[in-house]
């Protein structure tokens, strides 16, 4: 199990020290980060407070997916603009609840880096008080000198460009989870002191874990290959199965569990949804970022979503992630070329 960091380190001082690895570094990036948690901190005072703040529920509109978009949506998505618009460090941004690309605004500077983000991930869960959060990614722009808006171009880069990704979760506590290619770090967040503290760092996750994700109400739309599913609720001799269900339809929240405990996350695609549900840019590369970056899988079935060519910006992937062994067995059963459906067990 991960060790508790006992050294009392701050996000702040994480980011400074990072920045001193590279000797050419402007420090762009460094306030990128400090602006991107304060809008986290805000989101997550908020969210603690929905119920009493009149968050909950749904606006009038709806999304560029047709789904209704629900306040603390609209919410987020209005702080992570603010706090990030005018520092400089930003060409272009996107989001999940914003159609088109999102421009800094003309009287602002226009800085290298790139965001991604979804602000609110676990949209079905809001209004129950179950865990939600954001997930973010960074990339660098295309054109490194350019001081001009950024485009398209710099938003659709394969998800191995990510300069960072991660998320923040907001369950019994709040959490930011990320990574700069360098390990991934886990920052609890202590409201007595308004400060990210270092609680958990270099997380691996373990090769091989007993629990796998997905929602089986759309079992009956599924390839038949995915009969993977019924391999792992089969007892093995030697105790590795039956795994155990488990699915809060909060990516983060099914994806940070994972993350500590092991097994497999999937959200194939199906009948229905031909692509999968999850978006490529602001959900699967962030936190396929995190769990490669651990040590573990994150594949479309045939290989690693992170080696990806985007087309779109909200361009949908079928993704299972997890534990390297678990999606290596996903990935034989895809192909129709595990021991199980050989010799007929499955
Ligand atoms: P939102 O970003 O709109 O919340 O959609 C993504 C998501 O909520 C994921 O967090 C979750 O894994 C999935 O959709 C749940 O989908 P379903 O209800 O179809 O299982």
């Amino acid at each position: 199990m991960n060790d508790y960091s006992n050294k009392l380190v701050t996000i702040e001082r994480q980011i400074s020290e990072q920045q001193d690895m590279f000797p050419e570094a402007t420090g762009e990036f460094s306030r990128l980060l400090r602006d991107l948690t304060l809008a986290l901190r805000i989101i997550a005072r908020d969210v603690r407070r929905a119920g009493l703040n009149d968050i909950l529920g749904y606006t009038q509109t709806t999304n560029i997916h047709g789904e209704s978009v629900k306040k603390l949506d609209e919410f987020a998505n209005d702080i992570i603009f603010r706090a990030m618009d005018h520092g400089g460090h930003l060409c272009v941004m996107a989001s999940e609840e914003s159609d088109g690309l999102i421009t800094i605004p003309n009287e602002y500077k226009k800085g290298r880096y790139v965001l991604a983000f979804d602000p609110l991930d676990g949209s079905s869960n809001i209004d129950v008080n179950i865990t939600i959060g954001t997930i973010f990614s960074v990339y660098r722009r295309l054109e490194p000198n350019e001081i001009t808006d950024g485009n398209a171009a710099d938003l659709l880069q394969p998800g191995f460009k990510q300069v960072c990704a991660g998320y923040a979760l907001y369950g019994s506590s709040t959490q930011l989870v990320y990574t700069t290619g360098h390990g991934v770090d886990v920052f609890t967040f202590d409201p007595t002191i308004g400060e990210f503290l270092l609680s958990h760092s270099q997380v691996r996750i373990p090769k091989r874990g007993k629990i796998y994700s997905v929602n089986e109400g759309n079992y009956h739309s599924w390839a038949p290959e995915l009969q993977h599913v019924n391999y792992l609720k089969l007892p093995s001799s030697d105790g590795q199965r039956p795994y155990s269900s488990r699915y809060i339809g909060t990516a983060i929240a099914d994806i940070h569990r994972t993350l500590f405990y092991g097994g497999i996350f999937m959200y194939p695609s199906d009948t229905k949804s031909p692509n999968g549900k999850l978006r490529l840019i602001y959900e699967v590369n962030p936190l396929a970022a995190i769990i490669e970056e651990a040590g573990g899988r994150a594949s479309n079935g045939i290989g690693s979503v992170l080696e990806l060519q985007p087309e779109s910006i909200h361009q949908r992937v079928p993704v299972f992630m997890g534990s390297e062994d678990d999606v290596n067995d996903l990935e034989m059963f895809l192909r129709g070329e595990h021991p199980a459906q050989k010799d007929g067990s499955v």
